[in-house]
């Protein structure tokens, strides 16, 4: 396939590597030679790629295939499938579609399609899936993410906009030369600097941190884990329980109010509504002051060390950072409102190296320094169907079609969903409640997945259309996110009879003869020269000069200059705030909303506020822990799972739990032994790792091993079959996984 002079080049979430192609077959990914820090995930697609796992035909459920659709749902994952030719396939696609748009109108199709599938400008799966439904009538589609949903909405209301704030994270380089205090909510983990969305050239995140350790800066890691930082000097651990962040930080702020060691000037010239806060804080609302004495009863950290944290942070130069993670729990909305409150209060948001950062936890991208350039996509066209649902409301959807619910001030209806379609995204990974799942899952007519492996979103479709991976199609890496702009060459012919998305959808669209509208008559090389030259135009705009497509396609890679300058978020509010007012009502920050008070929701008011979540250690029996189910050091998600990387550390074929060694001895168990976590809502199998790293009541278990399920038991250590299907709140419904009790026994 290497038709280039040079070495192939492929890019995805984890980084950019070097494909070295033997016989026809990838056998090899090395480190991109820019990458100071390559990720180890990437080489764990290359015995799989070929393997019994992959999807090499279209398949069809039996049952639906010898039934029509709406014949057993309940066997999904249990039925046998048929393989097909594309030509049928592409036909019982078309005349389902037809027969669902005409009985029950297109928003009886639900494609939300939430998921991370793979890098690549061009064929971004559900892109490619929108576009094509867009071109027969559109779909019921999903708002916001599982990664902050809650932030997504709250933050808007608070700082006028979420996203653009976060691509707009102070710099490490300012934080190295500014901060003294690094205040890490959820620490700042380097497994998940691995990552970033769109692709990576070269991983800064685990540098950043040390030049700011080599630079002086304090940093406290408030986790149940003390992994969730680099161990270095002045590195300090404070693990409260999990889910009391916001306790924490109101007995910061109350400490801070009490002591007059708040900022009032900032206050008065940048936020709204401090006053309702106080009042909050004073106990004006409830009767209850929340003083350190308070936040220490809920979070069970000694008020001393609270009240010391926070004379610390009011006398330092201070960032106070949140990891993404706080988002997903119960009432998710309030720890990252209370931390702009906090930030607020020390009055020095926008300033170099301090105020706050959402997510140094969470991405590479996250504190790097680079530019904005607004690159084109692939366009998804317009969808004429009004339907929607918060991302995390999938089950509720299906499970109750008319029922209502609230979001963000406003009532709306679940609409009656008869054909599901999912293309790069793997709700047997991502949704809570994995066995709740899977009895709503029955309930639609016709179920369709593009997928290249048979993980459990595959096992349970009714039709499965098999996918190339981005080892066997080009594409672009260009995220607005990295400085890096990618060549990602195809190194090999698709496997079996895979097709990439484009040309499985352009296949349908024949069929449904809208092919025309579907690829406006360009190929796929066509497209991507589009996207190239039109994203060439906005560079020029920024003043940057990229090379034509032929060259770039030679050289394999391009780097964007960074700013002459650091990123200081906020810093143009900060300088004059009547001139660059922030997008909410008042122009300022608004610590307290009128507009979310205004919604009347009795789980959100309209200051941030502690409210007990529905599972945490003050409401557990002794025998449950709290577990923490956070993101896979060994992969993305669910993606490669089955690989070598992944698999090399589960030599049992389970996942491992990490459980303080009090808790491990109080239940008996031994270190290296499967034990079962579970709850009423079900079970999942586990190998033992004992550590002292961890909270006591807490246990770890990354999130990403493929469901595998034995009645309401997973195998394989999925921990979605434990974790709270429920909303943060009425505002945001965002996904709360991080909330969840749990016991372990031997298994
Ligand atoms: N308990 C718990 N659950 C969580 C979380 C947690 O912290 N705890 N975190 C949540 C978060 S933040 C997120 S973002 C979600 C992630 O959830 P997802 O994004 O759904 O997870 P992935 O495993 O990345 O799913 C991507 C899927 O796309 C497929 N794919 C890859 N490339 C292609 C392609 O080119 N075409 C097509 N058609 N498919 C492709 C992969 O095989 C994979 O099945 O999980 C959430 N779930
Ligand atoms: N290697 C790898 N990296 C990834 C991903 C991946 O799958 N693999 N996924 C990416 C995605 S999609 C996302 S959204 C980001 C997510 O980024 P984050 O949400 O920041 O990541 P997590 O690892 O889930 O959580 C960070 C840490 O928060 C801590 N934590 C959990 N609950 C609490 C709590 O109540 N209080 C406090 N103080 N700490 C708590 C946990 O110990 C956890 O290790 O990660 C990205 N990075
Ligand atoms: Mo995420």
């Amino acid at each position: 396939m290497n038709t280039r002079e040079r070495t192939l080049l492929t890019s995805n979430h984890w980084g950019t590597y070097r494909v070295e192609v033997t016989g026809g077959r990838v056998t090899n990914l090395h480190d991109f030679e820019e990458d100071p820090d390559p990720s180890p995930i990437g080489p764990g697609i290359v015995d799989i790629l070929d393997g019994p796992t992959r999807i090499k035909s279209p398949m069809i459920r039996k049952s639906w295939l010898e039934g029509g659709p709406g014949t057993a749902g309940n066997k999904r994952g249990l039925d046998e499938f048929v393989e097909v030719s594309w030509e049928k396939a592409n036909k019982l696609v078309a005349d389902e579609l037809n027969r669902v748009r005409h009985d029950f109108s297109n928003k009886a199709i639900y494609a939300g399609s939430y998921g991370w599938a793979s890098a690549g400008r061009f064929h971004h799966a559900q892109s490619q899936l929108k576009r094509f439904l867009n071109c027969i009538g559109g779909y019921t589609s999903s708002k916001n993410t599982y990664s902050f949903a809650a932030a997504e909405v709250v933050v808007p209301h608070v700082l006028g906009a979420f996203r653009e704030h976060l691509d707009r994270s102070t710099s490490w380089e300012s934080i190295a030369t500014d901060c003294e205090l690094f205040v890490a909510f959820g620490g700042v983990p380097i497994k998940n600097g691995q990552i970033s969305q769109g692709g990576t050239g070269a991983h800064v995140q685990k540098a950043g941190l040390i030049a700011a350790h080599q630079a002086g800066v304090k940093f406290v890691n408030i986790s149940p884990l003390r992994s969730d930082l680099l161990d270095g000097p002045g590195t300090e651990w404070l693990a409260p329980r999990p889910s009391t962040d916001t306790a924490l930080m109101l007995g910061l702020a109350h400490t801070l109010l009490t002591e007059n060691l708040h900022d009032c000037e900032f206050l008065d010239r940048y936020t709204v509504g401090f006053d309702r806060f106080a009042e909050y804080l004073n106990g004006g609302v409830d009767g209850t002051a929340k003083t350190a004495e308070w936040a220490a009863e809920i979070c069970e950290l000694p008020s001393d060390t609270i009240r010391d944290l926070a004379r610390r942070m009011a006398t330092s130069h201070t960032m106070i950072s949140t990891a993404w993670a706080l988002t997903r729990q119960d009432h998710g909305e309030q720890p990252f409102w209370a931390a702009i409150a906090l930030a607020s209060m020390l009055g020095q948001i926008g300033l170099p190296g301090t105020g706050i950062g959402f997510g140094y936890s969470a991405m590479n991208n996250v504190g790097l320094n680079r530019r904005q350039i607004n690159y084109a996509s692939f366009p998804q066209g317009r969808n004429s169907v009004d339907h929607f649902i918060p991302v995390a409301r999938v089950t509720d959807m299906l499970e109750t079609p008319g029922g209502r619910f609230d979001y963000n001030g406003k009532s709306y209806e679940y609409p009656d969903i008869k054909l599901v379609w999912w293309a790069g995204g793997n709700p047997f990974h991502h949704h809570q409640d994995l066995n709740r799942m899977r009895r709503a899952w029955a309930i639609p007519e016709t179920i369709i997945a593009n997928e290249w492996c048979w993980n459990a979103l595959a096992k349970h479709a009714d039709i499965v259309l098999p996918c190339t991976t981005t080892l066997e199609r080009s594409d672009i890496a260009m995220s607005p996110k990295d400085p890096y702009l990618v060549s990602m060459d195809q190194a090999i012919q698709p496997v079996g009879n895979a097709k990439d998305d484009h040309d499985i959808f352009r296949g349908i669209a024949t069929e449904m003869d809208v092919e025309m509208a579907f690829t406006e008559g360009r190929t796929s090389e066509d497209w991507q020269r589009w996207i190239w030259n039109i994203s060439r135009q906005q560079s020029a705009k920024e003043g940057v000069e990229l090379p034509n497509w032929e060259e770039f396609q030679d050289k394999g890679w391009e780097k964007i200059p960074a700013p002459d300058n650091p990123t200081i978020m906020m810093e143009a509010f900060r300088k004059d705030p009547l001139s660059n007012p922030l997008a909410t009502p008042s122009g300022k920050i608004e610590i307290f909303s009128q507009t979310i008070a205004d919604f009347s929701y009795e789980d959100c008011p309209g200051y941030p506020a502690w409210m007990e979540p529905l599972e945490w250690l003050g409401k557990a029996k002794p025998c449950e822990l709290h577990m923490i189910s956070n993101q896979p050091r060994n992969k993305l998600h669910s993606q490669l799972d089955h690989g070598l990387v992944s698999r090399a550390d589960r030599p049992k074929g389970v996942e491992p739990v990490m459980m303080n060694s009090i808790d491990v001895a109080a239940r008996k168990l031994k270190e290296g032994q499967i034990v079962k976590l579970h709850n009423a809502r079900g079970a999942c199998l586990a190998q033992l790792h004992m550590s002292d790293k961890i909270r006591p009541g807490v246990i770890q278990i990354a999130t990403g091993a493929w469901w595998d399920p034995h009645k309401d038991t997973c195998r394989h250590g999925n921990p979605n079959v434990l974790t709270l299907d429920k909303g943060t709140s009425s505002l945001a419904q965002g996904p709360i996984a991080h909330s969840c009790l749990v016991e372990v026994s031997a298994a």
